[in-house]
């Protein structure tokens, strides 16, 4: 558990920063990965009728906001300490999402989820936004696992020119000739094992194969903002403001659990408008 590989924690911060990706292994203790997926699993129930023609691309997707019992993952304190040891520190949670692709899922299309292109930082070395995946199941080809394009957290590509990411045009996509559900030169698949975490660059381009399998296979997605205080004064209002008013009333006991990436922001800038599209500053 305790992370032994301590060694290894500058070539992760390497390869996130160069190829827009790394991978933790052994990092959820049995204890959490069990109280993670009773919670998941109960939101699972809850809304796979309520949402059984929603977002066939992605599967069901739920927030965070009523799910307290997700703190423990969103805390998870052999992550946070191997985030500092790679030189990623003040981490600034927004939000996680539960996202489960149902037996027969289709293919989700390749996209990349920054909020903030109009942020300085976002042109620059240091990711704005990270996501932590951390798989409830092992994954593989049959199953879904997740497709990523590395490099394209830096560089443009041609997807960046074909529509917004989440919209419920492509969430309910069933044209699965869609240049966005389509093969890339330079993808790779990143199959999983239950208990380790990929961390990924929110800017990079990534994906999913169908769902072959007879199983639901599900994440959590869980977004980060590494260096918030360098952030734009209107992207830390922004996470500032989404934060408190998604997560504002989890009880004190959850709150506790995720102490370290609570958002700390005093000033009174307009939070920013999002914005999914990078400008020439990418090239
Ligand atoms: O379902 C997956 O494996 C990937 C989810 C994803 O792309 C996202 O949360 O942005």
């Amino acid at each position: 558990m305790n992370y032994k590989k301590n060694q290894m924690l500058p070539s992760s911060r390497e390869q996130l920063q160069n190829e827009g990706y790394c991978i933790l292994k052994d990092v959820v203790s049995n204890e959490l990965l069990s109280r993670t997926r009773d919670c998941v699993y109960e939101a699972i129930t809850k809304h796979a009728d309520l949402q059984s023609n929603k977002n066939q691309s992605p599967g069901l997707m739920v927030d965070s906001d009523d799910y307290p019992e997700l703190s423990g993952i969103v805390g998870n304190p052999v992550v946070l300490q191997s985030l500092n040891q790679m030189g990623l520190n003040d981490c600034a949670f927004w939000k996680a999402v539960i996202i489960s692709k149902p037996p027969g899922g289709p293919r989700l299309y390749w996209h990349q989820d920054c909020l903030m292109w109009d942020d300085p930082r976002s042109y620059s070395e240091i990711a704005p936004m990270i996501f932590l995946m951390y798989y409830m199941e092992d994954t593989s080809r049959e199953n879904g696992c997740l497709r990523i394009l590395p490099g394209t957290h830096r560089k443009r590509h041609i997807l960046h020119e074909m529509g917004e990411a989440h919209t419920p045009e492509i969430n309910d996509m069933k044209n699965l000739n869609d240049p966005r559900f389509l093969d890339y030169e330079g993808e790779k698949d990143l199959p999983m094992y239950a208990g380790d975490v990929v961390i990924g660059d929110a800017r990079m381009f990534h994906a999913t194969h169908e769902n072959q399998s007879d199983e639901r296979r599900t994440v959590i997605t869980i977004w980060y903002h590494p260096h918030f205080d360098d952030l734009h004064p209107r992207t830390k209002s922004w996470i500032y403001q989404q934060f408190h008013r998604k997560h504002g009333k989890w009880p004190e006991s959850a709150l506790s659990e995720i102490l370290e990436v609570i958002p700390n922001y005093s000033g009174d800038t307009i939070p920013m408008e999002y914005n999914r599209f990078p400008d020439e500053r990418l090239i």
